[in-house]
């Protein structure tokens, strides 16, 4: 950070982009999801959260929140003029803002993710991927940006563009400020572990590593929320989130498009790891906007020991 006369002069959001040589669409379109952030803010502290009436794909209940939100960034990313397509988990259909795609950017989004934990005042989160071009259905290597918001006592920006992972606090004036750069995870066990879906429906790979996490000292710490937990993992610089395969749901509760492949790539760009067990997470080549995979994510050993675990005990 730059001194003047002894004051820290702060870098903020687009001044980091541009520093960094980022595409100018590129920051023209990080920067309009962070000022989106700013209204989904003020609708969690002051917004209806009652039941919206409507459900989205997977039959879930939507809150009025996770509309608010999801309809706040759309407007955004439509009126940007460099976004092709879209996708969100709060919609069935793959909103395309403009057929001419080859130069602009096509975007993945889960408005408010977290949102059961809306009700009793938990962190959630926005977890949005980037691709260039018109394609979401393709693996989440070729991205080219991920980033989360996390609305938590105070409000973080975490966001990659293939060169480090950067982390951002929001200021009293609602600007997004840097707080560290390039965020590197330590080598090592995991220190901790946030452990999805219930353990009576573990696989015995799952149940095997579960106890290696446990016998190696890592503590259970899971807020029940993706964004907050893989931002646990990553200030923390150590630790694993899973949300495996179950015996009930085979492919766990986790969405590919929306959540995974963005924290896969952010997590990878610190230097951790993301599996759903067999294969690395950015690997997988998504069939439709819905897929969904296990997850384990987080320092490198411990992916590797979950996939050792697995390729044993699963077979
Ligand atoms: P939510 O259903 O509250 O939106 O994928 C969404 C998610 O929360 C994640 O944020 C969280 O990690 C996971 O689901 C929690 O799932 P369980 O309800 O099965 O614990």
């Amino acid at each position: 950070m730059d001194e003047i006369g002894g004051t820290p002069l702060h870098i903020d959001l687009r001044r980091h982009l541009r520093e960094h040589d980022e595409d100018r669409d590129l920051t023209r379109l990080i920067c309009e999801i962070a000022d989106a952030s700013k209204y989904i803010i003020n609708s969690i502290n002051t917004g209806d959260l009652g039941v919206a009436g409507t459900s989205n794909l997977y039959g879930e209940k939507q809150l009025a929140l996770d509309v608010l939100s999801d309809r706040i960034i759309i407007k955004r990313l439509m009126h940007s003029d460099v976004v092709a397509n879209i996708a969100s988990e709060e919609r069935d259909d793959i909103v395309v803002v403009d057929a001419d795609c080859e130069e602009k950017f096509s975007v993945a989004f889960d408005p408010l993710d977290g949102s059961s934990l809306v009700d009793v005042n938990l962190a959630v989160g926005t977890i949005v991927s980037i691709y260039k071009g018109c394609n979401l259905l393709q693996p989440g290597r070729n991205q080219v940006a991920a980033l989360y918001i996390l609305y938590g006592p105070r409000t973080t920006l975490v966001y990659s563009t293939g060169n480090g992972v950067h982390e951002f606090g929001m200021n009293s004036l609602m600007e997004y400020t840097l707080n560290q750069e390039n965020i590197r995870m330590n080598d090592g066990p995991a220190k901790v572990y946030s452990p999805g879906g219930q353990r009576s429906q573990y696989s015995l790979g799952t149940e095997k590593f579960t106890q290696y996490l446990e016998n190696g000292g890592a503590k259970l710490r899971y807020s029940g929320g993706f964004v907050p937990d893989i931002n646990q993992v990553l200030i923390k610089r150590s630790g694993l989130f899973m949300y495996p395969h179950l015996k009930n749901a085979p492919d766990g509760k986790l969405r590919l498009l929306y959540e995974l492949n963005p924290m896969a790539y952010l997590i990878e760009q610190a230097g951790g790891a993301a599996s759903d067990g067999r294969r690395r997470i950015l690997d997988i080549r998504p069939e439709s906007v819905e897929d969904r995979a296990p997850v384990f994510i987080g320092s490198k050993e411990a992916v590797a020991m979950a996939e050792r675990c697995i390729a044993e005990f699963d077979a």
